[in-house]
């Protein structure tokens, strides 16, 4: 039996301020602001975090520096932000990381996916073991607390971290996805924003509750195709995507205008032939192998369009480039009769580099 995919969220806990404290544990228990100072004045600019302490004085992210300060106590301590101290950190947190998922996506400074369903075997409990034993080793290995989100996709295990806070972890099986969601406010979505949340409440949408129950024609009415689609997937605790690592994220591509529009295969021939030998040099001087060959086509009325082909091994030759975009173009025209091409590019993505690898299928 197939079994379902376990995808960790992690969310560091008021990250600057705790890498703060981290290198000045004199600073545990003080209220601590981390400024983003714009420089015009001595206090103009913006909060970047604030520690518990510093948000129980009703201190945030965001609030302009001078009101925070007009909040403070006066053992409240303002640093400013040193970035390269906070990317030390997160680096060796997703380190951590590492160790437990091969599949690993960082999102932000202070933010990750994991896919841990092979880790897991697609167990709930085995997860709440993994997660707990995630969160131990990152404070080992880091000192840094962190809140994990553990669902079956990456929105849901994005809101559930999101859920408890700090040093939390919340749990959503797949069977109580719509429980845990349907109470929340719609702008717990992530992607669904103040502007998006005032139309659906002047459409007496409040809850995820009330936004699945909006038939979706009507969503895709109010808020085009593509967003009405989502959002209705997303009141369901429905999302597909996958968590990507930044290696397979990672591509090369070219793209060009066609000295002439092309409505075949045949007449973007040499075309073709020149922008995957110009794709061949850039891999070749990156040294890299691919798994992945895509092409992108866009038409005389400026839509985009991409197709791509996993191939069965790595490769690194002209020929698997030239061949593998030729297939897809092929297969494009015929799919969209009429299209008229007026610029066209190929890529290449899933790299690595085999030579420093133990086996091939590190490439999985
Ligand atoms: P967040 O994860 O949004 O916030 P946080 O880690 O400080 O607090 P929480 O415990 O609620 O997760 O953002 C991560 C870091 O990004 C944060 O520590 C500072 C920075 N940041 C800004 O500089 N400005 C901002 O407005 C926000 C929201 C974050
Ligand atoms: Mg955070």
């Amino acid at each position: 039996m197939a079994t379902g995919r376990v995808i960790f969220h992690v969310d560091c806990d008021y990250f600057f301020a705790q890498a703060e404290e981290l290198r000045n544990p004199s600073l545990k228990g003080k209220p601590v602001v981390v400024c983003v100072y714009s420089g015009r004045t001595p206090d103009s600019g913006a909060v970047g975090t604030a520690n518990y302490p510093a948000r129980k004085l009703g201190i945030h992210s965001g609030m302009p520096i001078a009101f925070a300060k007009k909040k403070a106590t006066p053992g409240t301590v303002f640093l400013p932000v040193d970035l390269p101290h906070y990317s030390a950190v997160s680096g060796k947190i997703v380190r951590v990381f590492q160790e437990f998922a091969a599949k690993v996506e960082k999102t932000s400074i202070d933010e990750a996916f994991l896919d841990v369903s092979q880790e897991t075997n697609g167990d709930f409990s085995a997860a709440r073991e993994l997660a707990l034993k995630l969160k131990h080793g990152i404070k080992g290995k880091t000192g840094i607390t962190v809140s994990v989100g553990v669902g079956p996709n990456k929105l849901v295990a994005k809101i559930a971290s999101g859920h408890q806070k700090p040093d939390g972890l919340t749990i959503v099986q797949p069977e109580k996805v719509r429980d845990f969601l349907s109470a929340l406010d719609v702008e717990k979505i992530p992607g669904i924003g103040g502007k998006t949340s005032a139309k659906l409440r002047e459409m007496n949408v409040n809850t995820v509750k009330d936004l699945a129950s909006v038939p979706v024609a009507v969503l895709v009415e109010n808020f085009g195709r593509a967003r009405g689609a989502f959002m209705h997937n997303a009141s369901l605790g429905i999302d597909e995507s996958e968590v990507t690592s930044e290696r397979e994220r990672k591509q090369l591509s070219i793209i060009r205008t066609l000295k002439q529009d092309a409505k075949n295969p045949a007449e973007m021939e040499g075309f073709l032939k020149e922008i995957s030998e110009k794709l061949f040099e850039r891999v070749k001087a990156e040294g890299v192998f691919f798994r992945t060959v895509s092409i992108i086509a866009i038409d005389s009325r400026l839509g985009h369009f991409t197709r791509s082909k996993t191939l069965e091994s790595p490769a690194n030759s002209f020929e698997a480039i030239h061949s593998t975009a030729r297939a897809l173009f092929e297969s494009f025209f015929s799919e969209k009769k009429g299209v008229v091409l007026r610029r066209g590019g190929v890529g290449v993505a899933n790299l690595g580099e085999p030579k420093n690898q133990k086996s091939l299928s590190d490439f999985a």
